[in-house]
């Protein structure tokens, strides 16, 4: 089940658990020890700018898939700890990224250190609006290129468990077989443990469906899901040789598709995978471009959500763009009301991930 880790961090004791929540994802993630005190290092690191420089904020700790898969598909999981705050924002981005950087002559290791160390790390500030940071932490092996035409896309997200709650009812998955890439986004029904089993469901069923059109793979997720609670499922696959993305929702999945900077919907069919599917699934079908970013979002997201030129940015981690998403989505002082989970499918900028 998604093990998610949501540590609000208002105080300086709460540090302590931003740390012990990478500590355990990093066991999660089968990380030696070394990359552990990494992960540990980085999240300590993180949580402590969220005090010095935000006025707080949140640390997610999770274990995802890395954001671009090798071509045998064999992805070894990564810790992934994202920071959200509603704080002034950094001014002057290249210069707190440079190593030694401190604004408060404090003896931190600096973002530089952290972006250094991460296996991938990317940050989004804007003044006025707050901070997000991605760092992602796996084991040491052969760095990961986007190699062939599958190889061209990423894709990442950022799940948030309604209240804190140690498992979320979302999860999302990512599959590259041959020249298809697939992206799934399950939001079980309600929440807590029940719903996680259902999505899981969902996420285990897509290893062995990625190889078929959406529809397809939705209608065996729905066998997958019989005896579960059911879920809110959106499959979207990318063909990179024909260089089109189909699509098939079913029940109240987002998704919005930016083509060169304008907005358009997916749309889903009503229903819920696993107990009430419609008879027939409709697939979406959309020319799929390196100007394109795909969003996916459970409806922990508020409906009006609108996208931002922010979100749209192709050359942004695409989990950098979920968690821009979730933050301007929420405010410390309107949180989330349901497990919330955005995932983002996005292309490999030239210079690599
Ligand atoms: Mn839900």
């Amino acid at each position: 089940m998604p093990r998610v880790w949501d540590v609000p961090v208002h105080d300086s004791t709460r540090v302590r658990d931003a740390r012990v929540a990478a500590e355990h994802a990093a066991a999660l993630a089968g990380l030696d020890e070394q990359r552990t005190s990494t992960a540990a290092l980085v999240a300590t690191e993180l949580a402590t700018n969220l005090l010095k420089h935000a006025g707080g904020g949140r640390v997610i700790v999770d274990v995802v898939a890395p954001p671009v898969l090798p071509a045998d598909g064999q992805a070894r999981p990564r810790v992934q700890v994202t920071t959200v705050d509603h704080g002034p924002g950094i001014a002057d981005v290249p210069a707190a990224l440079r190593d030694g950087f401190t604004t408060t002559g404090s003896l931190g290791a600096g973002l530089g250190t952290c972006a250094r160390l991460a296996d991938d790390f990317g940050l989004h500030s804007v003044p006025g609006r707050g901070t997000v940071v991605v760092a992602r932490v796996g084991v040491p092996g052969p760095r990961v290129t986007g190699s062939g035409p599958a190889g061209r896309l990423r894709a990442g997200a950022v799940n948030v468990p309604f209240g804190g709650a140690d498992y979320s009812g979302d999860a999302w998955a990512w599959v590259r077989d041959g020249d298809l890439v697939t992206l799934m986004l399950a939001d079980g029904l309600g929440h807590g443990p029940e719903a996680a089993r259902a999505s899981d469901a969902a996420v285990e069923a897509l290893r062995t469906a990625a190889h078929l059109p959406p529809a397809e793979a939705v209608r065996r997720l729905d066998r997958a899901l019989s005896g579960t609670r059911g879920a809110a499922v959106a499959v979207a696959q990318v063909d990179t040789r024909a260089a089109v993305l189909r699509f098939t929702g079913v029940g109240n999945i987002g998704a919005r598709l930016c083509e060169g900077g304008t907005w358009r919907h997916l749309v889903s069919r009503p229903g819920i995978v696993g107990t009430h599917r419609p008879t027939t699934l409709r697939q979406e079908e959309a020319p799929w471009a390196d100007d394109r970013v795909l969003v996916l979002h459970s409806d922990g997201l508020p409906s009006r959500w609108s996208p931002t030129s922010d979100t749209c940015r192709t050359a942004a981690d695409p989990a950098v763009t979920a968690a821009v998403t979730i933050r301007d989505a929420s405010s410390p002082a309107r949180p989330v009301r349901d497990d919330t989970a955005v995932a983002v499918l996005a292309p490999t900028p030239p210079d690599g991930p």
